[in-house]
């Protein structure tokens, strides 16, 4: 009877074989764990480099542009460094508190549009600047690699990590409650130059005719007519919250002599004196840019921009004058806005 020899063998040999390849899972399995657990490490890591990163860069980028009594942009790459290197120092990664080191902390101006980053390094002049860049690392460069657990079998006892975060500054996307002055919404055609940007010191002559550059609005108050104009001309009334993408009433043609009167006192109670002639000659006001769209009353709100009224001329003429104004800042303002010469005054990250 050969054949249970054969089967015992059999068996045998398929014991034998169990064994080699349960010892080969479990050799597997450890590999495996390990691997999971220092993968898990890693990404710990990172995450916590990245959000230490985002928060320095979105702070540095709150700093950096700052502005004068009169809020014309102005530059402090100290106090932006400060305050990248002093977060990201409060901030840590796996128990390691972070250094940012002055080379990784990078300033210069992204193209929000094409995704282009150009590095200028520190300069006095705030058109160089409009975005910050923060790297943090925990490498060989800064904060020492990161120390693993099983890596090291073959051959990664420390891994080095770094996160980079870029935080834009941007143009002005919003307006808080009262912030814009006049009921006047100028037509974005109206202020751009030839090469499509804002069309800095030209004087605008805000009339109906005969082409439009800017129209009354009554915001979000419906209907759009004189008397309801009239309320936020005389500062009756406060412009409500405003932002890009809202749509607004507009209305086109004269005001009533009375509305222009309204106009011309507040524009001596509210403006400076510059040539001590006893009339006010110049007042700074944020106004809501607009791309005017199919509907005669309604129009887009796409931006925000600055003008010195320099004038306002009562009947018959009827004409507000008013000079664009570039390189502001709106202090209070979400970034979202087109370049219209005034810059948010909070930036958002964008990698
Ligand atoms: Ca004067």
């Amino acid at each position: 009877m050969p054949w249970p020899i054969d089967l015992r063998r059999l068996l045998r040999e398929e014991r034998a074989a169990i064994a080699v390849t349960v010892a080969f899972m479990l050799t597997a399995l450890v590999g495996l764990t390990g691997a999971a657990t220092d993968l898990g490490l890693l990404y710990t890591a990172h995450n916590q480099l990245q959000n230490a990163a985002d928060a320095a860069a979105l702070a540095a980028a709150d700093t950096i542009i700052t502005y004068d009594a009169s809020l014309y942009a102005q530059v402090d790459y100290p106090a932006a460094l400060a305050t990248a290197q002093q977060i990201s120092s409060a901030n840590q990664a796996l128990g390691v508190n972070l250094n940012l080191l002055e080379p990784d902390f990078v300033v210069g101006k992204y193209d929000l549009a094409t995704n282009q980053w150009i590095t200028t390094g520190s300069s006095d002049n705030p058109d160089d600047i409009n975005a910050v860049q923060v790297t943090l690392r925990r490498d060989e460069v800064a904060n020492t690699p990161v120390d693993t657990y099983f890596a090291g079998i073959v051959g990664y006892p420390q891994v080095g990590l770094t996160a980079t975060a870029l935080a834009f500054i941007g143009y002005a996307g919003s307006a808080p409650e009262g912030a814009v002055a006049l009921p006047i919404a100028v037509n974005a055609q109206a202020v751009l130059g030839d090469d499509d940007g804002p069309d800095c010191g030209e004087a605008l002559v805000f009339h109906s005719e005969p082409h439009e550059n800017a129209e009354w609005t009554t915001f979000f108050d419906w209907p759009c007519n004189d008397p309801n104009v009239r309320d936020y001309v005389c500062g009756c009334k406060s412009s409500p919250e405003l932002k890009v993408g809202d749509d607004i009433n507009v209305i086109n043609g004269n005001l009533s002599n009375h509305t222009f009167s309204a106009l011309a006192q507040r524009f001596q109670e509210e403006g400076t004196d510059t040539d001590g002639d006893g009339l006010a000659d110049q007042w700074m006001v944020m106004l809501p840019v607009v791309e005017s769209g199919q509907c005669a009353t309604k129009a887009h709100v796409v931006g925000f921009a600055h003008f010195i009224i320099t004038e306002v001329r009562t009947a018959p003429e009827k004409e507000v004058v008013g000079i664009l104004q570039c390189g502001m800042v709106s202090p209070d303002s979400a970034t979202g806005g087109e370049d219209f010469g005034t810059r948010a005054g909070h930036p958002k990250l964008v990698h």
